[in-house]
């Protein structure tokens, strides 16, 4: 028998611009998927949960495999068995049983660990192996089999990230790049008790979003008289974020407030990325306020619950907060200093979830930044 622990992540800021190219600063965080697994001798995979709302499933490793159900847990594991058995002609397939303790839809990317676990899983039984990198876009791209136009921050942070650092994630070329975390910060998130299910009703909402940007960039573009600049990161290099908020003016209304979002969460994180390296918390916590606004009003993934935690979390001390992954429900993250932390946790139990009637829950808790997956 052997164990892969694949851990969740908390994107720390660059939100929604992954599939923009443009870079992103997650850590991975303590909670995780286990899967304890064994090798098949033939190319069947037999999958049971530990949590009874997940049915047992199976299915046969081929380059082409029929999806369960929309919203069923298995077509996680599903894309990466496909995914690989397209790279890896010959696998055999595993019995495993998944435990996890990352909450489902909390925009703490669960359902990419599950991806991943399934993977490291697969490739293990098989002795089959492929760098790093290579099985960070191929998981990227497979798990479109499950019908979301995401980007590749999950499955890169989540096989990529280092104990104790956050990691800068960089697109076209793939690559990572770690920052230590200081010792005296501390983050905490918090779940609004809102369901992102991006295999369910959040999955229009949030691919709408890479194809507003796509036409935003293309406009913009046109206007500048660079139509050749197919990306956003050629844009920023060819003029400034100023430049490019002015030629922004003629796009429509909802099509400016995506495009401005995009432009200025990439300088954020750059900005972040570097108050992190100095230590600059109160720096880093301002960010986070200016990218929980521009999330809300520009790029409109918020919801009431998600900005009242963000209101409560500052109100308790935190130095900033903002919603995290894709939105529409799921979590928030607080940054305050690790003396803060005790009273900023006790703020949201009492003042969101007491009267919501879970103030006992496991609903805020503070998050470490974590090694990437493993196999044991
Ligand atoms: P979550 O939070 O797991 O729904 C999604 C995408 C990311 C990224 C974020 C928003 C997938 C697997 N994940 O994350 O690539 O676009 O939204 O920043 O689609």
């Amino acid at each position: 028998m052997n164990v892969v622990r694949a851990p969740g992540r908390v994107n720390l800021i660059g939100e929604h611009i992954d599939y923009c190219g443009l870079p992103v600063f997650p850590m991975a965080i303590g909670r995780s998927v286990r899967m304890t697994f064994q090798p098949r001798a033939n190319r069947e995979t037999r999958l049971t949960n530990r949590d009874p709302r997940f049915p047992p499933s199976d299915f046969t490793l081929s380059d082409s495999i029929p999806p369960a159900p929309a919203g069923d847990w298995s077509n996680y594991a599903r894309a990466a068995g496909q995914t690989l058995a397209q790279r890896f002609p010959d696998l055999w397939g595993v019995d495993a049983l998944v435990e996890s303790d990352l909450p489902i839809a909390a925009g703490l990317s669960s359902s990419s660990a599950l991806l991943v676990a399934t993977a490291l899983a697969i490739l293990h039984a098989n002795s089959a192996s492929i760098s790093p990198l290579e099985l960070m876009e191929l998981l990227a791209r497979g798990e479109r089999y499950v019908g979301t136009a995401g980007g590749g921050m999950d499955q890169a942070i989540i096989l990529g990230a280092q104990a104790g650092c956050a990691s800068r994630i960089d697109f076209h070329p793939l690559r990572l790049t770690p920052t230590a975390v200081p010792a005296g910060w501390q983050f905490i998130v918090a779940q609004s008790l809102v369901h992102a299910e991006k295999s369910g009703a959040a999955r229009q909402a949030y691919n709408e979003r890479p194809r507003q940007c796509d036409e935003a960039r293309r406009l913009v573009a046109t206007r500048l008289g660079r139509p050749d600049d197919t990306t956003y990161a050629a844009l920023l290099a060819a003029a400034s974020v100023e430049e490019l908020l002015d030629a922004s003016r003629t796009l429509s209304a909802v099509l400016a407030r995506r495009f401005r979002h995009v432009v200025t969460e990439g300088t954020r994180v750059r900005q972040a990325e570097a108050a992190m390296a100095a230590g600059e918390l109160t720096a880093f916590g301002a960010l986070l306020d200016a990218s929980h606004r521009s999330l809300r009003d520009d790029y409109e993934v918020s919801c009431a619950e998600l900005d009242q935690l963000v209101e409560l979390a500052r109100e308790a001390g935190a130095a900033g907060a903002r919603l995290t992954g894709a939105g529409f429900g799921g979590s928030i993250v607080a940054l305050c200093n690790v003396d803060r932390a005790p009273s900023v946790l006790a703020a949201l139990r009492e003042r969101f979830y007491a009267p919501r009637g879970v103030g006992g829950g496991d609903y805020v808790f503070t998050a470490e930044p974590s090694a990437g997956a493993e196999v044991s």
